[in-house]
This record gives structure tokens, sequence and C-alpha cells, in this order.
């Protein structure tokens, strides 16, 4: 078993980063085959049930309302229109459906009481029932959590430091607040970030600090390369060279041995074989589906060819267990 450690130092965390490539990405596999099964990558789908009109300025988003993308704007979607998705992805093999939000924060209204009706509907299908909403108070994660949501995806995005050169609305803080009451709650913690923001090495490096120094690592570290899109301030960003993911998810990997890495947006870009190496190095889980919240990925086909040619399977739901149902059945045990 790997040492779980919450004390890493930014300069062991640059010491890995900055090893030579390959054999970097030999000690991140090693650790991903002690601790997951070797090739079993997780399949989640997204639906972006609210779409664009977002009050914040996160420079990256084509769904905030101050920046002209394009992109159609749409109020919050029938709970019916949702379980017929959550269906259809459940056919295609994802064992996670997440249900994303274009919110800076969640309000005690009656949009919110339907995304709980959506939470218990999908809850049934026997899929893991992720949500992203934006910020979160106690109470509300509560609610969620009772409605039988599994995981809570509130992502930290970049370094403490370069954080206000991305996004001036809210703070750093602000992000890790809700992060502390999902994981009161009792839901499964998912928090990466998104290199291509016109970050630095020290930056990325700081990102993973944050993460694998939080009291409990997130189940689930989503790495995302920016998908640069016209009209936002970050469209004209270059994109980040692949030695450079790669990099990344091994450093996620070694450092968090037991999460779940997740190669998110920007696998367009990528060849199989790319791909390939970002699953040695130990990415176990991706967004499968033509459409990420608002902008394209691969095929369904094209990934289904890649699990065959690279020898993937898809994980089970709950192959983990269920926080929830764990609390439960701690709260439950006689004295
Ligand atoms: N509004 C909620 C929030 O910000 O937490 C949930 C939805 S938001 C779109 C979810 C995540 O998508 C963001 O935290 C960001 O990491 C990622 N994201 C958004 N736009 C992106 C882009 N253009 N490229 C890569 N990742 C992006
Ligand atoms: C995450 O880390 N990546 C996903 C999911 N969590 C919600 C979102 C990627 C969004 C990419 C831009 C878009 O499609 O709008
Ligand atoms: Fe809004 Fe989330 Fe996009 Fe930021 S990332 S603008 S909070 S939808």
């Amino acid at each position: 078993m790997s040492d779980i450690r919450h004390n890493w130092t930014k300069d062991e965390i640059r010491g890995i980063y900055e090893k030579p490539l390959l054999g970097l990405v030999l000690e991140a596999a090693n650790v991903h085959a002690k601790e997951h099964k070797f090739g079993e990558v997780q399949i989640s789908s997204l639906l972006s049930i609210k779409t664009g009109g977002c009050s914040e300025d996160c420079s990256y988003c084509p769904q905030a309302a101050r920046y002209h993308t394009g992109i159609k704007v749409q109020a919050i979607m029938k709970v019916d229109d949702v379980v017929n998705a959550a269906n259809a992805a459940k056919a295609g093999g994802a064992s996670r459906f997440c249900m994303g939000a274009a919110w800076r924060e969640v309000r005690d209204n009656s949009d919110f009481d339907r995304v709980i009706d959506m939470v218990k509907a999908v809850n049934k299908l026997d899929m893991e029932v992720c949500c992203t909403l934006g910020m979160l108070t106690p109470h509300q994660a509560e609610r969620l959590a009772e409605a039988g949501l599994y995981a809570y995806n509130h992502n930290i995005d970049t370094s403490e430091e370069h954080y206000g050169e991305v996004i001036t609305t809210r703070t750093y803080d602000d992000r890790l607040h809700t992060l502390a009451n999902v994981r009161q709650a009792g839901i499964s913690v998912c928090s990466g970030g998104i290199i291509g923001l016109g970050e630095t090495d020290a930056d990325r490096i700081g990102m993973l600090l944050t993460l694998a120094n939080l009291p409990q690592h997130p189940e689930s570290v989503p790495i995302n390369v920016l998908v640069p899109v016209a009209g936002t301030p970050l469209a004209e960003n270059t994109r980040v060279p692949f030695d450079e993911l790669v990099r990344m998810i091994a450093t996620a990997r070694i450092v968090m041995p037991k999460s779940a890495v997740r190669l998110s947006a920007g696998r367009l870009e990528l060849s199989i074989a790319e791909q390939a190496m970002c699953f040695m190095a130990g990415a176990n889980s991706i967004f499968a589906g033509d459409k990420l919240l608002t902008t394209p990925n691969p095929e369904y086909n094209a990934d289904m060819d890649m699990f065959h040619l690279l020898g993937l399977t898809p994980k089970a739901s709950f192959a983990d267990g269920h926080p929830q149902k764990r609390q439960q059945a701690v709260a439950h045990e006689p004295a």
C-alpha cells in the first residue's frame, strides 16, 4: 500500500513534477498498479442542466454572461429530460452521471428543489450521481446528500497565487469552504483544475499541493486542459504541450495515490497514443459523450474503439462503496 500523506512540501512535489518524463511515468504507473486495477477506467457522462448566463467572471468559461461566446442560454431542464439523458448514458456504459449548472452558488429556491428531484431520480438508476452547481452552504450540501448525491465537483482550478488572475468574483477560500461543506455532508469530493490558463509550473505544483494537503484527498481529481473558447479572455491562449499534461497527471497520481485522476476537458486534441500515455501515468477516469458542458468531446464510438485498442475496461458503479451509505452504517452500529 502507498503512503497516504497530507504534509507534502512544494519542493517535494516539484521534485516529482520535474523528473525525466519516462521515469516519472514509470513511477506513477507503479503507484497506479498498486492502488487501482490497471486498465480500468471510469466513464462519466456530463449534462448541462442549466446553461450560460452565469454572473461569475471565470476567464476560461464560455458560460459567463459577460463574455460573448454565442452559446445558447438555457433555463433549468425538466426532470424527465434529465432522467432520459441519464438512462442513455447508462446504456452507453457510464457509471457516473454528472449534472452541471452555470450558477455562482446554489440558492434555496424552486430550481434547487428541482435539482434535488433530479438527484433522487438518477440515484434510482443505480448510477453514481454527481453535481457541479457552484458554491454550497452546509445545509445545501446536506440536502444533496440526503437526496442521494454521490459526488460533488468543485474545482480549485489553479494555485492560490494565480487564482486572482483567472477569477475575481470569488476567492480561493470560497472554493475551499464549499469543499469542506461537501466533505462534512459525507459526499465524495471531486476537485481539480485546468492547465493552460497562463499559469507557471509553480502554480501547477501549488494547485496539487493544495489538493494533496487537504485533510482528506478528493476521491476524484479532474485535470482539464483549457478548451479555448472565442469570446473569453483566454481564447488566444496557446495549447498546453502534451508532455506537460502527462507530468501533471503522473504527479497527481503519485501525491494522491488512491484518488481517481480524471483526464477531463481537452481530449479532442489528443491522439490515442497521447491518451494512452496519460492512462499509463495514472489517469483512470474520463468524460465520454460528444459534448462536455458546452464544448465538443470525442465521439462515443471513437472512445469505445480506443478502449478496445488499449484493452481498457469500464469501471462499475459504486466499486469504491458509497460514502453516505458507509457513514449511515457506522452511525447505526451498536455502541
Ligand atoms: N458553475 C459551477 C462552478 O464553476 O463550479 C459548475 C460548472 S463549471 C463550468 C465546472 C468546471 O468546468 C470549472 O470549474 C472549470 O474547471 C471547468 N471549465 C469551464 N470552462 C472550461 C474550459 N473552457 N476549459 C476547461 N475547463 C473548463
Ligand atoms: C470538470 O473538471 N470538467 C468538466 C466537469 N468538471 C464539470 C467540465 C468541463 C467543461 C469544459 C467547457 C465546457 O464544455 O463548457
Ligand atoms: Fe459560472 Fe462555473 Fe463558468 Fe465560472 S466556471 S463562469 S462559476 S459556470
